[in-house]
């Protein structure tokens, strides 16, 4: 087989498992493998598809990156339109729309209860099982072509199980902690916070570049078709579980409940456990289940009579603006937080929220001592609504921001076209003492025992000014910290010892350089190999490199221009901090030859060929992950002498148990291809 023939082969191949992987992952909510192999099999494919583009396909899973940039949306006409619902607000309203139904059918009705999420509808048409076109609903009748944005969405499956036609309907959302995420970057970044997951969600689909809306991390869930095609079924049940069945994600907490007092209990159940689900929902839409009493209730021009959405109360609160105190982050943004009289709000007791930036308090006009209502954005992060206008006191006065930085008083600004006010002092002690506590945070460095309190007074005591500082830290100097005894002391000089070993992508991280998070960093670490790679990178060698992009090519070569950096690293070098990627990279897997690529092992017993450590090195280093526990997702248990309930379980669950020879035997089996 030539060459041309092996690669098509693989790509096919390829495809199909990186298909199901993802199906697993991002529809069913149950991923079977770990995120590093899934990662190195997306990398085999990028590479072969790249080097054969006649077999480039573009419902490849590869095309979730986005890319395609649009002059502006075509409208698309909904053939069968998207209607709205009309809406109940307490028990009476769904007793009238009960009542309503059974004049109609004459007997009990069985309802579908589903969850109404927070985002936006959109429609999708599938030909032959292929995804050909996704809409927002716009006016109903009328809404836009966002296919290419949809075809980022990794919920949404390019390929059905089976060659359908048919066109569903459901809502496209961000999850909560994405929400967050993102705006906790974006007022990091200087940039206007969107005010909760469906404005993002919006936002994000309606961006004409996709690669922008890939980055979002959004997902789905379906719950009407539309046009059923070939499809078959009687009800609203049926309809959904055809839906799982062919590879569409839909909603799981559903439940059919046989009468409207159960349709209650699902509700107060709901309204109770809508804090703890990763997405927002805003009530609970009620259907009746069976298609034909659906048709015999039929339509009002706007919404159907045989569904209904129940809007939980909005969760608000009325409190009072006692303070608005101003904060230096890392980047030299300052945020204002309004503190405030303490009042519940959805669970929790809340004192202070945040007002983002310098023209919120403008737009929105806030004063000290105005009344305010609050609410949870994202169910999750306190902010002011609105000013009660009609208590505001009498001697008010227009909040004027600061002019100056709070901290070391040199003036503020704003850069370009940004909202945020930032501090330019690169010696401002908030921005170093932000830095230092961003550099020994858990995906940077992780160095335990080193929290705010602690760098607050190592940088009043002038023992650290900048992070190599931290790595020519004394015993005698932290004993002069206040509540440090030598115990102590000595645990934090062991974690900053230890921080020493860690992969390159940890300090690349914790460095703090703009627009460099953690898979950046991850990225950059595993394709240069080495800190001075990474310096030494030009723009263009990074852009080049699959999911960077220019701004963080630019922020890199920027930093790392700088003189003060280059002493830094220097510094670090010297006080032999590891500058080196430890973790083995994605060329490196494919060049493996070994029963343990890509597998996951357990080691349990006495192993007398080697330590635990060294075999779990061993393995690692042939591409296979080494966990603690037994699960349905190890693939491999290596049982050692006097064995116990690891072995146990791998017998119950069916994993294939090997012996210490044989492991040891497989591990000198293997081979690395250069
Ligand atoms: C809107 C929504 C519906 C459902 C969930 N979330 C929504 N936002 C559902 O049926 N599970 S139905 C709907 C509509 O018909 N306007």
């Amino acid at each position: 087989m030539s060459d041309k023939q092996k690669a098509k082969r693989r790509i096919a191949e390829l495809r199909a498992q990186l298909t199901e992987l993802a199906d697993q992952y991002y529809v069913k909510d149950q991923p079977t493998v770990e995120d590093h192999i899934y990662d190195a099999l997306y990398k085999e494919l990028v590479t072969l598809e790249t080097a054969y583009p006649e077999f480039q396909a573009p419902d490849s899973i590869t095309q979730r990156v986005g890319g395609v940039v649009l002059a502006g949306f075509e409208k698309v006409t909904h053939e069968i339109p998207m209607l709205s619902l009309g809406n109940a607000f307490n028990k009476e309203d769904l007793l009238r729309f009960d009542e309503r139904l059974q004049k109609i059918t004459q007997q009990p009705i069985t309802y579908m209860c589903e969850l109404k999420i927070d985002g936006l509808a959109i429609s999708l048409k599938y030909e032959n099982g292929r995804f050909i076109q996704g809409a927002t609903r716009g006016n109903g009748t009328v809404g836009e072509k966002i296919t290419e944005n949809l075809k980022t969405v990794k919920s949404i499956p390019l390929k059905l199980h089976e060659p359908l036609s048919i066109e569903v309907r459901g809502e496209c959302y961000m999850p909560k902690k994405s929400f967050v995420q993102l705006n906790q970057e974006r007022e990091e970044n200087g940039q206007e916070v969107f005010a909760n997951p469906r404005n993002a969600a919006a936002g994000s689909l309606r961006q004409l570049d996709s690669k922008i809306a890939a980055k979002r991390n959004l997902s789905t869930f379906l719950y009407t078709v539309a046009d059923f095609g070939e499809l078959v079924a009687t009800s609203q049940s049926e309809a959904l579980d055809q839906l799982d069945k062919i590879g569409l994600r839909t909603n799981q907490e559903r439940r059919l409940c046989g009468s409207i007092e159960e349709v209650w209990t699902y509700i107060q159940e709901y309204q109770v456990k809508r804090t703890a689900l990763d997405y927002e929902i805003d009530g609970i839409v009620i259907k009746v289940n069976d298609f034909r009493t659906q048709e015999a209730a039929g339509f009002t021009v706007k919404a159907p009579k045989w569904a209904i959405a129940y809007k939980f109360p909005a969760e608000e609160a009325e409190t009072i603006v006692n303070e608005i105190e101003w904060t230096v982050g890392r980047t030299g943004v300052i945020t204002p937080t309004a503190l405030m009289d303490p009042v519940r709000l959805a669970g929790t007791s809340v004192a202070r929220a945040s007002l983002h930036n310098a023209d919120l308090i403008k737009e929105k006009d806030i004063r000290i001592k105005d009344h305010v209502m609050i609410h949870k954005a994202g169910d999750i992060i306190p902010e002011v609504t609105r000013v009660l206008l009609e208590k505001r006191p009498a001697d008010s006065q227009v909040y004027e921001a600061p002019t100056h930085c709070p901290v070391c008083q040199s003036e503020l600004v704003h850069l370009d076209e940004e909202v945020a006010l930032r501090c330019i002092n690169p010696m401002c002690p908030a921005q170093i003492k932000e830095g230092l506590n961003h550099f020994v945070s858990r995906n940077a460095m992780n160095i335990e025992g080193l929290g705010p309190r602690v760098i607050e007074q190592m940088y009043e005591k002038e023992l650290v000014k900048d992070v190599a500082n931290l790595y020519i830290l004394t015993e005698e100097q932290l004993l002069t910290l206040d509540k440090v005894k030598e115990k102590s002391a000595n645990n934090l000089l062991n974690s900053i010892q230890n921080s020493k070993e860690n992969s390159l992508e940890h300090l690349l991280f914790g460095l703090g350089i703009r627009h460099v998070g953690a898979k950046a960093a991850k990225i950059l670490a595993a394709y240069f190999g080495t800190i001075d790679h990474v310096m030494q990178a030009e723009k263009e060698q990074i852009i080049a490199i699959d999911s960077l992009g220019e701004i963080i090519a630019e922020s890199v070569v920027t930093y790392f221009a700088k003189e003060e950096v280059h002493q830094l690293v220097e510094e670090l070098r010297q006080a032999k901090v590891n500058l080196t990627y430890l973790g083995t990279t994605p060329e490196e897997i494919a060049n493996i030859e070994s029963p343990f690529k890509e597998q996951t092992v357990v080691l349990t017993g006495k192993l007398t060929h080697f330590t635990r450590e060294i075999a779990k090195e061993k393995i690692e280093a042939l591409g296979g992950k080494v966990t603690g526990s037994v699960s349905q997702k190890t693939d491999i248990v290596v049982a050692g002498e006097e064995a116990g309930s690891k072995l146990t379980k791998a017998q119950q669950l069916g994993v294939a148990i090997w012996n210490e020879e044989e492991m040891v035997r497989a591990i000198e089996r293997s081979t690395i291809h250069e």
